[in-house]
């Protein structure tokens, strides 16, 4: 819930309640483990309005989070900057349309309402590589403009709620959220001996299950918020 937890002992002395990152209904996102470097998932697109866009996902040496390399290419100049891109819950529906990937990855059901604080990522929806790793640049509309980071909240394995390797996609958005460009996260290579130092974890195995979706934040901003708001407050008066 909306709840910010190095705010929490702010909260405690002066009865403020205060709103600054949300935490997911279930709780953070856990960082991931496990995730091998012998495995590469990725996601190529091109749209009227982005010439390409291309990612690629693998994981770790020492198997925490996802390592992510990410280049855009040629951007309409008239598509207003800086731009957000998120993993998103469903695969690109038929001529290209992005709509139907549904919402961002959020299996801890942190929702849209409260925007991303990314000094405390494990409260940010899953999928929001830009909240947490900045919008891409104005640059991209001029040539190419790259980026890379491992994020520790992605998972390449499909028994961790934040895998990104069951039917998810990338949506790349301009700066008044507008879908302008989306293409579905694919499994590019699983190397079973060599390559690698991380192991792999079998990230092929077939999930099981309807994915987790996300379903927005609008139904939770509330008093059940302020109540787990001070529930957790005197949680951790506690500790
Ligand atoms: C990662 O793998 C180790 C060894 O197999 C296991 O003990 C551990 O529980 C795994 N961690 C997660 C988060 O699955
Ligand atoms: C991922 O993309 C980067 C930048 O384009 C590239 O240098 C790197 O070789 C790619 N890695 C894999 C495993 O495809
Ligand atoms: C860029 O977008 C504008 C406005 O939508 C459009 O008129 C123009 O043709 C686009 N340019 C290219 C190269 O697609
Ligand atoms: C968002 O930007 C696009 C491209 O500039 C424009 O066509 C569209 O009208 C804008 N939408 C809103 C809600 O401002
Ligand atoms: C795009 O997908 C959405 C959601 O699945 C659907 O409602 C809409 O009709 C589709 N639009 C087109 C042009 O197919
Ligand atoms: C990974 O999963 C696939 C599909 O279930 C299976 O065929 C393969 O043997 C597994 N590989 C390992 C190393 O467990
Ligand atoms: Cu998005």
């Amino acid at each position: 819930m909306h709840f910010f937890k190095s705010a929490a002992t702010v909260a405690l002395l002066t009865g403020a309640y205060v709103v600054s990152a949300e935490t997911g209904e279930r709780g953070d996102a856990p960082i991931t483990e496990n995730n091998s470097d012998r495995v590469v998932y990725e996601a190529v697109f091109s749209s009227s309005n982005i010439k390409s866009a291309r990612f690629n996902f693998t994981g770790t040496e020492d198997g925490v989070g996802v390592l992510i390399h990410a280049c855009f290419t040629g951007v309409n100049a008239s598509q207003p900057g800086p731009y957000p891109y998120h993993v998103h819950d469903f695969l690109v529906g038929p001529n290209g349309n992005c709509t139907a990937t549904g919402a961002h990855l959020d299996p801890y059901l942190r929702g849209e309402v409260t925007a991303c604080d990314a000094d405390a990522p494990e409260t940010c929806q899953v999928g929001d590589l830009s909240g947490k790793h900045g919008k891409a640049s104005t640059e991209a509309a001029k040539g190419t403009w790259c980026t890379s980071y491992v994020d520790k909240y992605l998972s390449l394995n499909s028994d961790d709620e934040a895998f990104i390797g069951n039917e998810r996609s990338i949506v790349f958005h301009n700066a008044n959220k507008t879908r302008i460009g989306c293409g579905n996260i694919v499994l590019a290579k699983e190397q079973m001996s060599g390559g690698g130092s991380y192991p792999s974890a079998n990230a092929t195995a077939t999930s099981t299950g309807e994915p987790p979706i996300a379903t927005g934040g609008a139904t939770r901003v509330g008093a059940s918020g302020l109540a787990l708001g001070l529930i957790l407050a005197i949680g951790a008066m506690l500790l």
